[in-house]
């Protein structure tokens, strides 16, 4: 009945950055709805051990390989999938990078890095994802915000920058590929479990930080993130774009 809205079957979703991390959960999490999922990241043995895995677990899994940042590769990659006959029916610009360094003493060149890395990736990507999903009038956009798309944190400037750039990226998405039949939408993370955030995590200071300003009191898990990426990818939300939900624990609506 109405769970068939949030099934994926038959369709194909591309998730970057995803041999681990938040990236390997939303792969898992829409492939446990049915989707056949393409895993990308740059290191080539520990994408195939993820596929392997979930293979193992019984998903349908293609890897691609390529450098979010090399545009070039993106294209390869894309024109990959056209010979191959392989049509992206969702994407996940999940990939990025984190650089915590005080803005004074931050490198041009690590800003740009960081921007490129995690803004700039997401409009090349999803920019050759929609030039094939639009002749098929479908399509479902997931860009990957951060509470950092609303709010600043001292030492992670490019950080900020690119994810209030993603929230934008994600309306200017909707308003241009809405007529085309795509929604574009992104997920607002919280402070969630992962190597990225490992600094953080081990840090006494910061964790006690994050649990007292996060109303449930603790940190997130990747896979608590699934169920609002299925919700974006699947019919459940067809009429819904433009939108960044925030899955925080309810951090971003406090002081
Ligand atoms: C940081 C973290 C971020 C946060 C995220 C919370 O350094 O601030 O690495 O990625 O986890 O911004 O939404």
């Amino acid at each position: 009945m109405s769970l068939k809205l949030f099934a994926l079957t038959g369709r194909t979703a591309l998730i970057t950055g995803s041999s681990r991390g938040l990236g390997r959960a939303f792969a898992e999490g829409l492939a446990g709805a049915g989707a056949r999922v393409i895993l990308n990241g740059v290191d080539v043995a520990r994408l195939e051990i993820a596929a392997n895995d979930m293979r193992a677990a019984g998903h349908d899994v293609l890897t691609a390989a390529f450098d979010v940042t090399d545009e070039t590769a993106i294209i390869n990659a894309f024109e990959g999938f056209d010979a191959e006959g392989v049509a992206v029916d969702i994407l996940v610009n999940n990939a990025g990078i984190q650089f915590r360094k005080p803005m004074l003493e931050l490198a041009t060149a690590d800003w740009r890095r960081v921007i490129e890395a995690n803004l700039t990736s997401a409009f090349v990507i999803g920019r050759e994802a929609a030039r094939r999903m639009a002749p098929r009038g479908r399509g479902k956009i997931i860009n990957i915000g951060s509470l950092t798309s609303e709010l600043a944190r001292a030492t992670v400037a490019p950080y900020t920058v690119a994810k209030g750039g993603i929230k934008m990226l994600t309306k200017a998405m909707a308003a241009e590929w809405g007529e085309a039949g795509i929604q574009a939408n992104a997920i607002g993370p919280g402070y969630m479990v992962t190597d990225m955030n490992e600094a953080l995590l081990s840090n006494p200071d910061f964790d006690g930080w994050v649990k007292a300003r996060t109303p449930m009191r603790r940190w997130g898990l990747p896979e608590e993130l699934a169920g609002t990426a299925i919700y974006l990818a699947s019919d459940a939300s067809n009429y819904v774009s433009g939108q960044i939900i925030y899955a925080d624990g309810g951090m971003i609506s406090v002081l």
